[in-house]
């Protein structure tokens, strides 16, 4: 997968360079690059930015410095993909989720804008939306200073879901959220540690009761933690055991 990542703020995405991130990277399955917003600007003071149009507080990035970056990413293709599904973040956009990550990591493609300020000129967005996709996407209801740290956990939880980044293909499957299930509580040794002891049936090599028991403790997480989770299974998700819980 290509990723290209334009920013005014390239060391905010070092630690894309760590880890799986940048062994992924290393060996191929990754082809990312970040890029400064500033390299397409043309003045000494390499301005970005200017006052929102009709007043109002904060500044808005102005759109020439973006067309030109597109233009020029644009013009290299891959061989894989003309052209990219570019992705905004941005507080208004649609919260980002495990479905979303898997349906980018079908991508060949991805370049994400981050917006500072008070975000990016519209016609931007209006303007890629004439020869590419163009997606806006949000970490939560929360609001950030730019879309730097949404791109660092986005970039993450897509890599993460590339053939032969992840070790052990099992992890991805019982992990929280695949199932629409948050993941039951895990130990390892030693069996007892501060007068805490591993819950015995972890230690009974009995496989269908272990699972019995993790699927109890999914649930029973998840009503607690996350009720708004439950409410959204479907019943084809749910057992026989599940219900006499
Ligand atoms: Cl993607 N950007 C900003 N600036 N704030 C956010 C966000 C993104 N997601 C949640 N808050």
């Amino acid at each position: 997968m290509r990723i290209d990542v334009v920013t005014v703020f390239p060391e905010y995405l070092q630690p894309l360079e760590l880890s799986l991130i940048g062994k992924a990277r290393q060996r191929g399955t990754l082809d990312l690059t970040v890029h400064d917003l500033r390299t397409w600007t043309h003045d000494v003071h390499r301005t970005v930015d200017d006052s929102p149009a009709g007043g109002g507080a904060g500044m808005i990035m102005r759109p020439e410095p973006w067309g030109e970056c597109f233009d020029q990413l644009l013009a290299r293709p891959t061989a894989d993909a003309s052209a990219p599904l570019l992705l905004v973040p941005s507080p208004a956009g649609a919260v980002f989720d495990q479905a979303m990550a898997e349906e980018l990591a079908t991508e060949d493609w991805l370049l994400f804008a981050c917006g500072r300020y008070e975000g990016i000129d519209q016609r931007v967005l209006d303007h890629a939306a004439t020869r590419m996709r163009v997606r806006e996407v949000s970490l939560g209801d929360y609001v950030l200073f730019g879309g730097e740290v949404a791109v660092l956990a986005m970039v993450e939880a897509v890599t993460r879901l590339l053939p032969g980044v992840l070790g052990n293909a099992e992890s991805l499957r019982e992990e929280s959220h695949t199932g629409g299930l948050l993941e039951a509580p895990m130990y390892t040794k030693p069996a007892t540690w501060r007068g805490l002891e591993v819950p015995q049936v972890l230690l009974s090599g009995h496989h269908a009761k272990i699972a019995r028991w993790r699927r109890d403790q999914s649930l029973l997480r998840t009503l607690r933690q996350r009720p708004d989770l439950i409410d959204r299974l479907d019943s084809s998700q749910l057992d026989k055991g599940d219900r006499e819980l």
